[in-house]
């Protein structure tokens, strides 16, 4: 190598590490607004492709790689499972590469907020034999009661039904994989559903009658929930062998709200002594596409089937430049940790990108769900909401 190139090289690599340095130990704060009171924006994302550790990006020998050449780009890092684990918070993140594969990989920071960093190797996820997956992505993770921690997410395969020339057909289902170490992870059967395809498949943390719960999305197209859609809730015996008999749907696609067009769960539910706290994305067309954002209700802590609260409209919505990314306009959340003082962190992805995190608090979250308005489907109910509003705050202000 000739001393030119081996200082474009010694260059390149030492400009590399502190960028990557500045980047993964950058110091967050909120958002610096009134704001709506219920949580608080923070202003960096916390996970971006640019966190994608170097050793993963770049060939660091200089006999093979003298110009320190980027080898395997980073396109997206979002849609987070989370989980706070041995004092850490940690995010399971759906990284993208820019062969448009998504693996998962293990992100986790000190304080929750900033300060992400990706463990040295992603997340080896056991095939099934015969059966590879093509693509996975949004994987919950749930400590169980039975001791265990549940990987659940979609794996994608070309469906082998598509007529010839159809090259994007494809079929969605539940992988599950289970961990006491988020290292070594096993893979168990895929869900045995009758819908044809399913997607946002979520593990309830306790037995039910002594049976694993799982919140499903029955869809009949990949794409298109069809008639099917809606959050569905199933029991299974064993997650061993995981057969969903029944799905109910407990909360269904509605005309001219923002989950019109299908919806799903986040994460899954936290227990509050008021009810079931859960997060869902809600899906609306418009002339500009869809548009996904994240809304909240509450199921009954004795019938988990049973919705008690749904405050009408969206909880978190993209913003700024959440509204632009890879699939722009959309928000989607399948991971929180609620922690032990009882402030809630809320991971969220923006537009398929990049990660963020909004904080609350349980309080907070119970109060904004029992307490605001529910929907009345119509524009002249909404405006009796408000004016109701006005009325009772005549005395006050
Ligand atoms: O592109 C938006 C989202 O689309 C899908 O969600 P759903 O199945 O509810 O339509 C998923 O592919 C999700 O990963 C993605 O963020």
């Amino acid at each position: 190598m000739t001393t030119i190139t081996n200082t474009i090289f010694e260059d390149r690599k030492s400009e590399l590490i502190q960028e990557h340095q500045l980047l993964t130990h950058k110091k967050n704060d909120p958002v610096s607004t009134a704001g709506n009171g219920i949580y608080e924006r923070y202003q960096n994302p916390v996970v971006t492709a640019a966190h994608a550790p170097l050793a993963w990006r770049f060939d660091f020998n200089a006999k093979t790689n003298p110009f320190l050449l980027e080898r395997v780009a980073i396109n997206a890092a979002f849609n987070a499972g989370a989980l706070k684990w041995q004092d850490r918070y940690i995010l399971c993140v759906r990284v993208e590469g820019v062969d448009r594969k998504s693996f998962f990989a293990i992100a986790e920071s000190p304080n929750g907020v900033d300060n992400f960093n990706f463990w040295e190797k992603p997340c080896v996820i056991p095939q099934i034999p015969g059966e590879p997956d093509t693509n996975v992505y949004d994987m919950r993770l749930v400590q169980h009661e039975d001791g265990w921690i549940y990987g659940i997410f979609c794996t994608e395969r070309k469906d082998p039904g598509a007529p010839k020339g159809d090259t994007s057909a494809a079929i969605a289902n539940a992988g599950i994989v289970r961990t006491k170490d988020l290292v070594q992870w096993e893979r168990l059967p895929d869900l045995i559903s009758k819908t044809g395809q399913q997607r946002n498949v979520v593990l309830h943390p306790e037995f039910i009658n002594g049976k694993y719960a799982l919140y499903t999305r029955p869809q009949d197209g990949f794409i298109d929930v069809g008639n099917g859609g809606g959050i569905g809730l199933g029991y299974v015996e064993s997650m061993e062998n995981p057969v969903v008999l029944n799905e109910t749907i407990i909360f269904g696609k509605i005309y001219h709200t923002i989950y019109e067009l299908k919806n799903g769960l986040g994460p899954a539910p936290i227990k509050t002594d008021k009810g079931w706290l859960h997060m869902a994305h809600g899906v609306r067309n418009t002339a500009a596409g869809l548009r996904y954002t994240c809304y909240m209700f509450m199921t009954d802590l004795n019938d988990i089937a049973k919705v008690t609260h749904v405050p009408a409209g969206h909880f978190l919505a993209p913003e700024n430049e959440e509204r632009v990314g890879d699939v722009s306009n959309v928000l989607f959340c399948n991971g929180w940790i609620a922690d032990t003082d009882g402030k809630v962190y809320i991971y969220y992805a923006s537009s398929d990108t990049r990660m963020h995190v909004a904080v609350s608090s349980v309080d907070k979250l119970v109060d904004y769900v029992l307490n605001s308005p529910q929907d009345t489907f119509t524009s002249a109910g909404s405006v009796q909401t408000i004016i109701q509003l006005v009325d009772t705050n005549k005395s006050f202000l």
